[in-house]
């Protein structure tokens, strides 16, 4: 054993190969490492509201961070703040995504800072929109940062003080079908050479029909209208992924 000026200062009896030393400052460095990516992932406190136009995002996002309905306008720029989700914890930040089709793919932007996705649907004109929503849907379950960090996505049914909202349940299988075929497309699309982007990405199990539960992400489905101050779900749901 060499003696090291600090070795003269140790006393013997706690003095070990230099080896072991090695040993035990690599395993110190890996501990810190994996701390530090711990903690960084764990302190992911974005989330991002999405979905189509006349959805709802703006409103639900007043409603959720002053309580208050305020009078929207068709947003191009995305509405971001910090607020208190729950007493005594840090503030939570909320990026409200424009929807428009030209700027819906913002979303991607962001993915990579969310902690998680609120995607807002008008409850009342699901049927009308099915496509749409399915496309969109499936651009966000397929993004490379919802894939890999498995970032928990809620449908939050807004409107559901209209006598015309359709029930959760009937907006999750209408979605489910029509993402079921649009995966029948993208995967014909694949084999002739002309997808591109994430197209590639298969959500769910090939062989079975689509069904959001054989995803890796957390998808839940809520029922809530601003109309009603009825938000109560969305901020419970995001405090339980946070
Ligand atoms: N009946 C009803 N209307 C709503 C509700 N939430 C939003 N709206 C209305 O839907 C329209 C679009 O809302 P907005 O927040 O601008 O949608 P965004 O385009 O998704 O941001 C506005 O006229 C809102 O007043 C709701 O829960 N119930
Ligand atoms: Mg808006």
């Amino acid at each position: 054993m060499s003696s090291s000026p600090l070795r003269t200062l140790i006393p013997q009896q706690f003095l070990i190969a230099d080896n072991e030393y090695f040993t035990l400052l690599a395993l110190l460095a890996v501990i810190t490492l994996i701390g530090i990516i711990g903690s960084k992932k764990n302190s992911k406190n974005t989330f991002l509201l999405t979905g189509l136009p006349f959805a709802g995002k703006t409103a639900v996002y007043y409603m959720i961070n002053h309580n208050k309905a305020v009078e929207t306008v068709t947003s191009i720029k995305e509405n971001e703040t910090d607020f208190l989700l729950t007493e005594g914890k840090p503030p939570v930040h909320i990026v409200d995504i424009p929807g428009h089709e030209r700027l819906r793919f913002k979303f991607s932007e962001f993915m990579p800072i969310a902690r998680a996705v609120v995607f807002v649907v008008d409850s009342s004109t699901v049927s009308r929109q099915t496509r749409l929503l399915a496309e969109y849907l499936y651009d966000i379950l397929a993004d490379n940062f919802a894939q890999n960090e498995k970032i928990p996505i809620l449908i939050a049914c807004n409107k559901s003080d209209l006598l015309t909202a359709f029930k959760k349940e009937r907006i999750q299988s209408l979605l489910e079908e029509e993402i079921n075929k649009l995966r029948q497309t993208k995967t014909a699309a694949l084999d002739t050479q002309e997808s591109e982007g994430n197209e590639n990405v298969f959500l769910g199990f090939e062989g079975k029909d689509f069904s959001f539960q054989d995803l890796e992400n957390e998808v839940e489905f809520i029922e809530c209208s601003t109309e009603n101050k009825d938000v109560e779900g969305i901020k419970d749901w995001m405090a339980s992924v946070l």
